[in-house]
């Protein structure tokens, strides 16, 4: 595979320091490394440079923190991954917090009659600054794509939605707000929450998501916000929620992922090296990025 990685060091969707050091993280952690020793052709290229400006936290308007900031460098992300799609090659984008999967997408979606999306996370990201309880613009990508919420960051690209409802699969869940859960219900969209995460099992949940996808997508993109997995296997998170998917749960979906051959594009977000252990949380995301790349263990 021809894989292009763009780090995005943004830490502007949400208030705690250090996600914008993601990005480092990860390569420090040996991403281009890894993915080459499985004969992948990798080219980085490198961050999207976030003015010195669009850096200052913003508190005009605190029902959607630094909008411009993040609108900004999500214009410029969407300008990157679109430029990688069109020569063929797969987007990997390393964050930096979930507010940049609004760019990535917006980059990705319009390659593509029906995108689907894979939505590995605690939270739903479904948020608009109507139903937002903290302002916090990582918690609304996902309703951003579907065209919900400030035209700032819907239009993003120049158009709107990038994704349909019914082509979303959200795994992971157990940390959504009231607006999250009546939206979910309104648009039908399909959810693994944890509470099916463990009655089914992952293999059967992975087995189902990729049949639901492959059924109406022309391509998938991966949503991966490592809160999605435990904080005991992931502590350098900005938003921990205890009970959730272990490294090896996360492993094997990535394996049933490869296997599949159905992702073409995928983001790994909100690795904080602040708040992490001895980088810990981008050791696993590199971890899970072999496995998602084709990785075997014989
Ligand atoms: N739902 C909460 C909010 O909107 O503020 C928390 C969102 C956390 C979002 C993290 C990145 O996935
Ligand atoms: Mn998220
Ligand atoms: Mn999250
Ligand atoms: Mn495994």
């Amino acid at each position: 595979m021809n894989i292009s990685i763009i780090g995005v060091p943004m830490d502007l969707g949400q208030t705690r320091r250090g996600v914008d050091m993601g990005p480092s993280a990860i390569r420090y952690a040996g991403v281009v490394e890894r993915l080459e020793s499985l004969n992948h052709d990798i080219e980085d290229l490198g961050d999207i440079q976030i003015g010195r400006a669009e850096r200052v936290q913003d508190v005009t308007n605190p029902k959607l923190r630094n909008l411009k900031a993040v609108a900004e460098a999500n214009e410029k992300l969407a300008s990157a991954v679109d430029e990688v799609v069109t020569r063929g090659r797969f987007p990997l984008v390393l964050g930096g917090d979930h507010s940049i999967a609004i760019g990535t997408l917006a980059g990705v979606a319009k390659h593509y009659k029906n995108l689907g999306v894979i939505w590995y996370d605690a939270h739903g990201d479904l948020n608009t600054e109507e139903t937002s309880p903290s302002g916090n613009i990582h918690g609304m990508p996902l309703a951003a794509s579907l065209g919900l919420g400030h035209p700032a960051l819907t239009m993003i690209g120049g158009y709107s939605p990038k994704v349909k409802p019914e082509n979303i699969v959200i795994i992971g869940a157990r940390a959504l707000d009231e607006g999250e859960k009546q939206l979910i219900k309104e648009k039908g969209i399909k959810i693994y929450t944890m509470h099916e995460v463990d009655r089914l099992g992952m293999t059967k949940v992975m087995e189902e998501t990729i049949a639901y996808l492959k059924e109406r997508t022309d391509g998938v993109h991966l949503s991966l916000d490592l809160d999605g997995l435990d904080p005991h296997d992931a502590p350098g998170v900005g938003t921990p929620v205890i009970g959730g998917l272990t490294y090896r749960e996360s492993h094997l979906a990535m394996e049933m992922l490869a296997e599949a051959q159905i992702i073409t594009s995928a983001e790994f977000v909100e690795v904080n090296p602040i708040l992490d252990e001895r980088n810990k949380t981008a050791a696993t995301a590199v971890a899970l990025m072999g496995s998602l790349f084709g990785e075997k263990l014989v």
